[in-house]
């Protein structure tokens, strides 16, 4: 056994605390990617990995925008397995499992083999994404908010005209994406994982009502505008819309947030969800299959049959129907 395998790590399949609220670690590799070429992280071509999982919401946010920007030709792609269980994220064949591929740049079998890689002390979650700088060897971020920021605008100097224009966090919105944000990730990104591994009913009634209340609001915002923010497409959409994809599939059912769905309740939120699925290159991000077996499949505390249900959730890419 390696002597990584023997450390003290928090258990995987625990995600509550003892008073039955899930509590999200602040993630720990929190670097930038700079377009100046003197920084220790320089922007390069073919110099940065970025490991995913088509699962994971936050992750989902990093794929979405290295295809917006165009970006897949100079950074590349790992993406773990479905199945989340003990020793953490995965790599498999895409034999073994149609939509992942493995890590051919540090050749590991399990995302933690990265991340003690880059420290061999390292004692939090082995989490998803991992932005990974080939040249020093090491995890630049594991922070997808600031991944997302870093293909905005860093890597503009080696993309296709077209694309260079794209900027998801424009200046001067920048204090209104920030504040949607926050109560955005609180009661509604973070909110469906507060509901789901609320192990106490106070817990999971405290963090469902507010989640509705949040969609509500959103609601009311994209009866009225195309975008969440300025009628802009930004980064407050991306983040957003990821958690959207997975409600009425995954979210409804498997985290109880069944107080509405997307499909029969928001029809604002629907509207807006197909308008960013049929934008070029969102809908190859989409893995449905990846989506829903990585959640019924691995938090076996909720469901411990393994039954994946059938649908879907909505078809996003049906025409787009404004009222
Ligand atoms: N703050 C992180 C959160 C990432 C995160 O929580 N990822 C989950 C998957 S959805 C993960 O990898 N969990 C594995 C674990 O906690 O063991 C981000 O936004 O990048």
């Amino acid at each position: 056994m390696s002597t990584t395998a023997t450390k003290q790590q928090p258990e995987i399949t625990k995600w509550a605390s003892k008073d039955g609220e899930f509590r999200r670690q602040v993630s720990s590799f929190r670097d930038f990617v700079s377009r100046d070429k003197n920084a220790r992280f320089a922007a390069e071509p073919d110099r940065y990995h970025l490991y995913i999982s088509w699962a994971c919401p936050w992750a989902h946010r990093t794929a979405i925008v290295r295809q917006l920007k165009g970006l897949d030709k100079i950074i590349g792609l790992s993406v773990v397995d479905f199945l989340l269980l003990d020793k953490g994220w995965k790599f498999s064949s895409s034999e073994e499992t149609p939509g992942a591929i493995p890590d051919n740049v540090n050749n590991a079998n399990y995302i933690r083999e990265i991340y003690f890689k880059a420290n061999p002390d390292y004692e939090g979650r082995f989490t998803v994404p991992v932005l990974w700088d080939k040249k020093n060897a090491t995890i630049v971020s594991n922070e997808s908010s600031e991944i997302i920021r870093m293909f905005n605008e860093e890597f503009n100097d080696y993309i296709d005209e077209d694309k260079k224009s794209l900027n998801y966090y424009p200046e001067n919105l920048r204090k209104d994406i920030d504040e949607l944000n926050e109560w955005v990730y609180d009661t509604v990104n973070n909110g469906v994982y507060k509901s789901g591994f609320a192990t106490k009913q106070t817990a999971y009634e405290n963090h469902v009502y507010p989640l509705f209340k949040s969609l509500d609001r959103i609601e009311k915002i994209l009866a009225e505008n195309e975008y969440l923010v300025a009628n802009t497409f930004t980064e407050a959409d991306i983040r957003l819309w990821t958690t959207i994809v997975r409600f009425d599939p995954v979210y409804v059912g498997h985290f109880k947030c069944n107080l509405k769905t997307i499909e029969k309740d928001y029809p604002n939120i629907l509207r807006w969800a197909r308008q960013i699925y049929q934008k070029a290159g969102v809908a190859d991000t989409v893995n449905m299959h990846h989506i829903k077996h990585h959640y019924y499949e691995s938090h076996s505390q909720i469901n411990p049959t393994g039954v994946v249900p059938v649908s879907n959730g909505p078809d996003l890419s049906k025409p787009i129907i404004k009222s």
